[in-house]
């Protein structure tokens, strides 16, 4: 990877992991993601910046800071990952991999959950295996 920096993005609501619904999401908070995220990659000699926001501007400008001094950005866009034609075009400006994050499979819910604008610039996709999924997003970014 050119730059040992990595970029890990969550959108709304994911502030609230480990408070409701744990049988969607799972148990893990977010704080307990983020300790998992930096302890995998410190084992990969890589450092993270860890974000969460509930606004999609705020996202966006995260999207754009990667432009430069970021090997590569992991995205859990949340609902906006179904919505936002915004972050996709912020998305589309990077040179660097995206991997697209998502505690859940959306493919087993509502259909409105199937379509992913964030998918349209990832380099891959990771759903359905709760936390894991961030350690093994940045163990594939690690081997890029
Ligand atoms: O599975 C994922 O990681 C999602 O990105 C989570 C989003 C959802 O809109 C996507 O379809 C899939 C929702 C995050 C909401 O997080 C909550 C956390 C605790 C309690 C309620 C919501």
């Amino acid at each position: 990877m050119s730059a040992a920096r990595i970029m890990i993005l969550n959108g709304p609501n994911l502030n609230l992991l480990g408070m409701r619904e744990p049988e969607i999401y799972g148990k893990d908070t977010l704080a307990d993601i983020q300790a998992l995220c930096e302890k995998t990659a410190e084992a990969h000699g890589l450092s993270i910046d860890f974000r969460q926001s509930n606004l999609e501007g705020e996202l966006v400008n995260a999207i754009q800071e990667c432009r430069s001094g970021y090997g590569g950005l992991i995205l859990n866009a949340a609902a906006f990952t179904h919505t936002s034609v915004a972050i996709l075009d912020a998305l589309k400006t990077l040179t660097i991999p995206v991997i697209e994050v998502h505690l859940s499979n959306p493919h087993r819910r509502e259909e409105f959950r199937h379509h992913s604008f964030v998918s349209l610039a990832a380099r891959g996709i990771i759903c359905g295996l709760g936390a894991k999924g961030y350690a093994l997003a940045i163990e594939a970014l690690a081997k890029s």
